[in-house]
């Protein structure tokens, strides 16, 4: 990702008159203030992130980013983004007490990883849970990695080397119901997913988009897993993602076009991909009929949140669906983002109904 300033001065008055409110002692204004965010955070410490959401043993857990104070500016795409560790969240039911678990993967424990542990997301298989990770590796290249433990909330120990053929960011794990597990990921700017061409890397490719605008947009990848969920059982492929009309979505379409933050559902027998638009600001989807792809545009779920970066899952519990999100409520900061969860409908002709993130 890369954050360029955003202007939130109609939200970012929220927190100020917060706390000016709570020194005046004037609690039920403070309650009225609070109100125009539709969901509150999950947990007011620490700050996590880009929450993917799994149903584990009766249980809902959460892995997301834990983001930290960042020690340097956002001089280049995405460094503010400076994570180390991860922490992950579990509830009993929605709405219900939300448990910390202790630390789950550090960044030291990771042999081949240098900076930077963005987004994950985790499966299980025969006994085992699966974290899936993006870290930049000691040439400062994104690439993706897995940890396995025997608990849903870890620890996790790290596998020596990235998996092979990954790259980019934002891995995000989708169980099909014949059992076969596929890894979507990628992410533009920050993500780097713009330097990666059919000859490898190329860092002088930069940190924007590639200024095609009339071209297609750069694709988010999938790849299935091996059965051992370790390594890609063949080479990623692009995911297509297409205009009602037909035609690929081109790069010029900031309101439509793939940025970051791939997650896949099946509902009614349709695989629904969805993603954040990046710099326009939204969780948009598109439907296919295949894990594969390709998918075509749908609309948004998720209108823009307090903070530039926008992330999120979707999971079913009980028979009811899920949207888990961040924003920046607690901190009004870019890099200090708190997880969210909220109800999301499927209407009768398969759209999703959009979701305002203020009331
Ligand atoms: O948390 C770091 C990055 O911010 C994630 O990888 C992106 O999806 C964005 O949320």
């Amino acid at each position: 990702m890369h954050v360029r300033p955003r202007q939130c001065a109609a939200h970012g008055v929220v927190p100020t008159l917060r706390l000016l409110l709570l020194i005046l002692g004037v609690a039920p204004v403070v309650a009225l203030a609070q109100a125009r965010f539709r969901d509150a955070p999950l947990v007011d410490s620490p700050f996590i992130a880009d929450p993917s959401a799994h149903v584990f043993d009766n249980r809902i857990y959460v892995y997301g980013s834990h983001d930290i104070q960042a020690p340097a500016a956002d001089d280049q795409p995405g460094k503010g983004f400076a994570m180390r560790d991860y922490h992950v969240l579990s509830m009993d039911r929605i709405g219900a007490a939300v448990t910390v678990h202790p630390l789950a993967l550090a960044l030291e424990d990771v042999p081949w990883a240098a900076h930077q542990l963005w987004a994950p997301d985790a499966a299980y298989k025969a006994g085992r849970y699966f974290l899936y990770f993006p870290a930049k590796d000691k040439q400062g290249v994104f690439r993706i990695g897995v940890a396995t433990g025997t608990r849903p909330e870890g620890p996790f120990t790290a596998q020596p080397q990235p998996m092979q053929q990954s790259y980019s960011i934002d891995p995000a794990v989708f169980a099909d119901d014949d059992g076969a597990h596929y890894l979507y990921f990628g992410g533009i700017h920050g993500g780097q997913l713009q330097r990666w061409t059919a000859q490898g890397y190329d860092a002088t490719l930069g940190d924007t988009d590639l200024g095609q605008p009339d071209a297609p947009a750069l694709a988010p990848r999938v790849a299935r897993l091996r059965a051992d969920m370790l390594e890609f059982d063949a080479p990623p492929r692009e995911v297509q993602l297409l205009t009602p009309e037909g035609t690929q979505i081109t790069g010029g379409d900031l309101a439509r076009r793939f940025f970051e933050a791939a997650w896949v559902h099946k509902h009614a027998g349709r695989y629904y991909f969805s993603y954040s638009t990046g710099d326009s600001h939204t969780i948009s989807y598109a439907v296919g009929d295949s894990p594969w792809g390709p998918f075509t545009w749908r609309g948004v779920i998720l209108l823009p949140v307090q903070g530039w970066t926008t992330h999120h899952s979707i999971v079913q519990v009980d028979g009811h669906w899920h949207l888990f999100y961040h924003d920046t409520q607690l901190s009004n900061r870019t890099h200090l983002r708190n997880a969210k969860v909220t109800g999301l409908v499927h209407e009768p002709d398969g759209s999703i109904r959009p979701i305002n993130p203020f009331r």
